[in-house]
């Protein structure tokens, strides 16, 4: 007989046959039964081990084996309401593939302990759940792209532009030249418009972010998109249509993981175009009216996020800020003091989780903003001639990926949507 997942051992009827492997996850004693829930990548199960059903040296290894030992048991499917999932297994073989030393995660433990124990406390069920849906979500996303006529490319993670500002920019020695780690790969993706029109992309990018939030990540994973022959409005219909598709998608087939992160499938199930558009001014005068104190030109922090959205059900966009607040590549509107530009806020005060914009065509404009950044312009070129072979209106968009999975499945903090969470000051392990 082959080995089987759990989660197919469970739906076997009374005196069946199961065979299974994974690891203990509890234990518990009595003097000739021994009740070890096993679990494996699709769940978990009791066995029974009782002396005398197995052989007397596979009684002796249950009785030993601690907690996250890895087994191996066979035996007879046994209906009965109290195990978990309905059904248990009355081992006829227990074999400890390996004994696990003492684990050194118990019940009550402080962040900064699973912190350092992050390769261990990623078997907990809540992580676990968490990488399933992220994984599900991404085939979503995939799914979206390739129905909307996309390609997906593979741009460098090593680049000598730091296009999102050199405040958080990690900078390092190329054989001798300053280079970066990519804070976005939008500059390369507006490239390959020219070939492909419609591009998107999943890297990871850098921030060398200095202050510890819950929305923040020095490493994280970002989706970008970037379409040719779109402005900033559709450049927003495609935002909301493809965030309306994962959720309508995570909804439907992701009712476990929703289950047991406590969210309601119904609250996703709501999430459909068209979202909310507000102006940056507007905003500002909400948010003077909700009694914050708060000008033209200030950015938002993360109270003014949520009170944008409160009363809100889905994302809404919140366009047009300034200009002095958002990158050189952004278009310029026609009042010339903002820019044609949308980040999208999630409900429940989960915070911008898209950046997008039309893209600047008009190349001194880009230069004046990079200069006052400081930036070097020579690096610069290859860029200003996608503007000068051939130039189109396009526009495109970032997406973190971290942050939706924080809203989809209700996290506290960022740094459960990711396994090796990069942290300030924690790059370990
Ligand atoms: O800085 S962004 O707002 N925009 C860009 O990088 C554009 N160049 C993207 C583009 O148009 N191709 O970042 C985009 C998103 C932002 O909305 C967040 O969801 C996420 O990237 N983001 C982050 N997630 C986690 N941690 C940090 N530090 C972080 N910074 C941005």
């Amino acid at each position: 007989m082959e080995f089987e997942k759990i989660r197919d051992a469970l739906k076997k009827g009374e005196g069946e046959k199961a065979k299974i492997r994974g690891w203990i996850y509890r234990k518990r004693k009595g003097g000739k039964i021994i009740f070890v829930v096993v679990r494996d990548s699709t769940g978990i199960i009791q066995v029974i081990v009782e002396k005398g059903k197995v052989a007397e040296e596979d009684f002796k290894n249950a009785k030993k084996a601690l907690i996250e030992s890895s087994v191996e048991v066979e035996g007879i499917i046994h209906e009965d309401e109290r195990a978990p999932g309905g059904r248990e297994i009355h081992a006829t073989k227990f074999n400890v593939i390996s004994f696990a030393e003492e684990f050194p995660i118990t019940e009550y433990q402080s962040v900064e302990f699973l912190l350092d124990n992050r390769h261990l406390w990623l078997r907990s069920r809540k992580l676990t759940e968490v990488m399933k849906l992220k994984a599900k979500v991404l085939k979503f996303i995939r799914e979206w792209f390739d129905e909307n006529e996309f390609w997906e490319v593979t741009p460098s993670v090593i680049t000598m532009n730091a296009a999102e500002g050199g405040a958080t920019v990690f900078s390092f020695d190329y054989f001798g030249q300053k280079a970066y780690l990519s804070q976005t790969a939008q500059m390369y993706l507006e490239a390959l418009i020219f070939s492909l029109e419609r591009v998107w992309s999943l890297t990871p990018s850098f921030r060398a972010e200095k202050s510890r939030t819950r929305r923040h990540l020095i490493e994280y994973w970002h989706l970008e998109a970037e379409e040719a022959w779109v402005r900033n409005e559709e450049n927003m219909k495609l935002q909301e249509e493809m965030i309306s598709y994962v959720c309508q998608k995570v909804a439907k087939e992701c009712k476990e993981q929703l289950e047991f992160l406590g969210r309601d499938p119904k609250d996703l199930m709501a999430v459909e175009p068209p979202f909310k558009r507000i102006k940056y001014k507007d905003a500002i005068k909400i948010l003077q009216e909700k009694g914050f104190d708060i000008q033209w030109g200030d950015d938002f922090g993360a109270p003014h996020e949520k009170a944008l959205v409160e009363g809100e059900d889905k994302p809404i966009f919140v366009t047009h800020f300034p200009a002095e607040s958002k990158a050189f590549y952004m278009k310029l509107s026609p009042d010339k003091k903002s820019v044609e530009c949308a980040d999208m806020l999630a409900p429940e005060g989960y915070g911008e989780i898209i950046g997008g914009s039309e893209r600047e065509e008009d190349i001194e404009s880009m230069i004046e903003r990079l200069k006052k950044d400081g930036a070097n312009i020579e690096n610069y070129q290859w860029y200003f001639d996608l503007r000068r072979y051939g130039s189109v209106p396009h526009s495109g968009f970032g997406l973190g990926m971290e942050r939706l999975i924080c809203w989809l499945a209700k996290l506290e903090h960022i740094r459960d949507a990711t396994p090796f969470p990069r942290l300030l000051r924690r790059a370990y392990p």
